[in-house]
């Protein structure tokens, strides 16, 4: 809650003010070890520690957050709303003590104490709120919209276990329960005050107001509570914060007391524990919908609560809620909360008594809604019986608006049922079902793809009827990352070198990085660069060595490709690539450079193909060990638990960036612009950013191959026999046949069957085919490396021209073209 005054007075400006002097936060921190964990020095565990220090950190960003929430609520501020099912926050003290600028500071106060700032931060767990880029991307968005001084809240739920943590045991993908919470998470605060009632089952039934209205009521059959966890999202370089906004699901007290009453005291403790398995657990799957009914209760609970909480922080104004639209910009991250459009329906029409028109215009002018993928397998639907089942009353208003929808749509293209069964809300096709990119579509007045491509093919594909409807609804707005914790916090020295070059400022202002161009040629620059890498590819190596056991060839290039593992995303073709090396190694023709091929990511736990890739991944890379010669070229590494921490880590450390994905598939990628800007060349493929960023470095640059999303889709229709590839090309057979050899499996021949059945069968992805071009095309990427002075320049010309890529930019773009919202600057009185 927002404070109803904050004075002026000087008792409160230095109250206001924690002090930050390293004698201070010692005294603070050693003032916590006691009060807060109950421990005297002696008796102190590393977490202990770590949660001192925490609770120092965040005494002093709540000032920055109070100041916020006043002045925001002062102003009345017309704020961000964004709703996402995932935010992967990743480490939160690092970027914190950047925000507020204390970390000198308070690695001093730790001085002469049992551990340092470095083994602190190294001890946090993150809360791993999300599978990848999608979940990622909300997190650099909210960094963003903070940084930029406009008020936004990120809506969520609290998965009490999220993405699991992977182990690997004999070369296979094992999944282990994240219990992230387990140590305590320091940087929330619980609002056990608020709990929002939220209803499923039940049925409606209609009747007449005294108005002589017609009006339904829905009667659910259970209800939970939702409550929520604030964590702060702090700004770089201004003193706003917002916050990110988690719900968790808490058993519903009049619903126990019910079944207690009736002599059922067992039956009532086992409903509370079923409600409040709602936001137990994340689904962890990327780019796939599940289809399953826990999955429905978890949307619904997000969206019925974070309305619910939009609705009470305007009407605290005193305000009509026709104006909601004013107040609020609600984005949908995907369709994961698409549901909130039904649900502020149902709000204004039967709990807010406005007409169904004026509700529908509210409703279409607050949403807005990215779409974040193409892939038929990731576009969510709900089959009628469960979603009637769960949301009687919901489902009533989908068919209502679709009734109303189809009717417009048929006055604009009559004698076009084909056209309107494409579009309508729901699928009829076979089994019925709820089309919720449809939903999120006709309910929002701007619709927006993730790159120039993507978006444009989502036009022309998924909602090609919508956007000959509503050509003015549709966007593009290209993703970006954040450069402070991708460039100033996982690659400080690299942050400082640009510092030393361009000054201060930069890292709100990326552009700027193009000042750097000229340094590419300046010898002592170049060599200053070169040192960065090496010594980011040291500490990569002691992490390789502390996990697996072994270092790594600091000379040899770092050829790295992290991120979910998915057929689309082709880790395959990068194994093709070092087993065509290998064979070529043993034939006695060696390559030009040797190479350390870096993998890692994690497979849904329900997806065999990803996790067969896995121990792909580890046969190859045990082949290449048991052969002398190979081992002194060629390394190949899985690096386990892929997650925002270990990415920090990685990416420094990369010179090739692997994005390799079938044109037209992958929406954006972020991974590919996280590694640009920290120096790595990219091989890829002409899709989603990548074409981009290919044209903001140059195509010099950027060593591209592979077939045009245009020529996928010509290659398959002309009828795709990727057996012919095979034959045609015996470097491609010799390397199959090494996949289904006994070799590379020491004697279960059939263990990589399936794979090499789904290459030579269909090869949905085009492996095959694009196989030559990217041979080609690494043989290009290692000529180059050969020579490091050249690798170099254009490593630093990349860095310089990827300042478009920085999140800022893409939310500076939402805020001009969607949300049209404005900066609303926070003052902190000075201390
Ligand atoms: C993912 C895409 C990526 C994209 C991120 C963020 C989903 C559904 N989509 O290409 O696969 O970078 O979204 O936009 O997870």
């Amino acid at each position: 809650m927002p404070p109803h005054s904050i004075t002026s007075s000087s008792a409160d400006q230095t109250q206001a003010h924690l002090p930050v002097d390293p004698q201070s936060l010692r005294t603070a921190y050693l003032e916590k070890l006691l009060c807060q964990q109950g421990k005297f020095l002696a008796v102190a565990t590393q977490n202990d520690h770590y949660l001192a220090l925490a609770g120092v950190v965040r005494d002093r960003l709540l000032t920055r957050w109070i100041y916020s929430a006043h002045t925001f609520f002062e102003q009345q501020s017309r704020t961000v709303a964004y709703l996402s099912a995932e935010f992967l926050l990743g480490p939160q003290l690092g970027n914190n003590l950047l925000c507020l600028g204390i970390r000198d500071a308070i690695e001093a106060a730790l001085a002469g104490l049992p551990y340092t700032l470095e083994q602190l931060i190294a001890h946090e767990e993150e809360p791993g709120l999300g599978n990848g880029g999608l979940g990622r991307l909300a997190a650099c968005y909210l960094d963003s919209l903070a940084t930029l001084n406009i008020p936004a809240i990120g809506y969520g739920l609290r998965y009490e276990y999220g993405i699991f943590d992977q182990v690997i045991a004999n070369g296979e993908q094992l999944e282990i329960a994240d219990k992230w919470l387990r140590l305590g998470f320091p940087w929330e605060i619980a609002r056990p005050e608020i709990l929002v009632p939220v209803g499923f089952g039940g049925s409606t039934e209609a009747y007449t107001d005294q108005h002589g209205r017609y009006r339904v009521r829905w009667t659910p059959d259970w209800t939970v509570n939702g409550t929520p966890y604030d964590t702060p999202v702090l700004g770089y370089g201004t003193a706003n914060a917002n916050f990110v906004r988690l719900w968790q699901a808490v058993a519903s007290d009049a619903f126990d007391f019910q079944a207690f009453n009736a002599g059922d005291y067992y039956g009532a403790v086992e409903a509370k524990v079923r409600s409040e398995t709602i936001s137990k657990v994340l689904y962890p799957n990327d780019n796939a919908s599940s289809g399953k009914q826990l999955r429905l209760q978890q949307q619904y609970l997000m969206v019925a609560c974070s309305l619910r909480d939009m609705i009470r922080l305007y009407l605290q104004r005193g305000a009509a809620l026709s104006g909601l639209a004013e107040k609020f910009a609600i984005q949908l991250n995907d369709t994961h909360p698409a549901l909130a459009i039904l649900e502020l329906m149902r709000l204004l029409v039967d709990e807010h008594d406005q007409s169904w028109d004026e509700a529908w215009q509210i409703t279409q002018r607050c949403f807005a809604y990215t779409n974040h993928t193409l892939l038929p397998e990731a576009l969510e639907k709900w089959g009628l019986p469960l979603f009637g089942k769960l949301l009687p009353r919901h489902l009533e208003i989908v068919l209502e608006i679709n009734r109303r929808f189809l009717e417009q749509a048929r006055a604009r293209f009559p004698n076009d049922p084909a056209r309107l069964s494409r579009m309508s809300l729901i699928d009829e096709s076979g089994e019925r079902y709820v089309r919720m990119a449809h939903v999120a579509t006709v309910g929002s007045h701007a619709i927006n793809g993730v790159a120039a491509l993507h978006s444009d093919l989502l036009q022309k594909t998924v909602l090609r009827d919508f956007a000959e409807l509503w050509p003015e609804r549709f966007y593009n707005v290209t993703n970006g990352v954040t450069p402070r914790r991708f460039i100033a916090l996982a690659n400080p020295e690299l942050a400082a070198l640009i510092t030393s070059a361009l000054g201060p400022g930069w890292l709100n202002q990326l552009e700027r990085l193009r000042e750097l161009e000229p340094l590419a040629a300046d010898a002592a620059f170049v060599e200053r660069f070169q040192a960065i890498k090496r010594r980011n590819k040291q500490r990569m190596s002691e992490q390789a060595e502390r996990v697996l056991g072994r270092a790594l060839d600091l000379s040899s290039m770092f050829d790295v490709q992290v991120k979910r593992i998915h057929e689309y995303k082709r880790q395959t073709l990068n194994l093709l690539h070092v087993l065509t090396l290998y064979n070529r190694i043993r034939r006695g023709q060696l390559p030009r450079v040797r190479r350390t091929v870096i993998f890692a990511g994690k497979a849904a736990p329900g997806y065999v193909m990803a996790k067969l890739v896995i121990r792909l991944v580890h046969g190859v890379a045990d082949l290449v060990q048991r052969d002398d010669e190979a081992r002194r070229w060629l390394d190949v590494r899985f690096m386990p638990d892929f997650n925002v921490k270990n990415a920090e880590r990685i990416y420094p450390a990369a010179d090739l960036s692997e994005q390799i994905s079938t044109a037209g598939k992958e929406a954006s990628g972020t991974s590919n612009m996280k590694l640009a800007l920290n120096g790595a060349l990219t091989i890829g493929t002409l899709d989603g950013a990548n074409v981009e960023m290919r044209e903001h470095v140059g195509a010099e640059n950027f060593f591209l191959f592979g077939l045009h999303s245009h020529e996928v889709l010509q290659l398959k229709a002309a009828g795709y026999q990727p057996r012919q590839y095979m034959e045609r090309d015996p470097e491609l057979r010799a390397v199959l046949d090494l996949l289904g050899s006994k070799e590379l499996t020491d004697g279960d021949r059939d263990r990589f069957e399936p794979l090499l059945r789904s290459l030579l069968d269909l090869d949905e992805y085009c492996v095959l085919a694009d196989y030559r071009a990217y041979i080609e095309a690494q043989e290009a990427a290692a000529t180059v490396f050969a020579d490091p002075h050249e690798w170099t320049r254009r490593a630093i010309l990349t860095v310089a021209r990827m300042g478009y890529f920085s999140s800022d930019r893409s939310i500076a773009e939402y805020c001009k073209t969607i949300w049209h919202t404005h900066p609303v600057p926070v003052t902190t009185p000075r201390p």
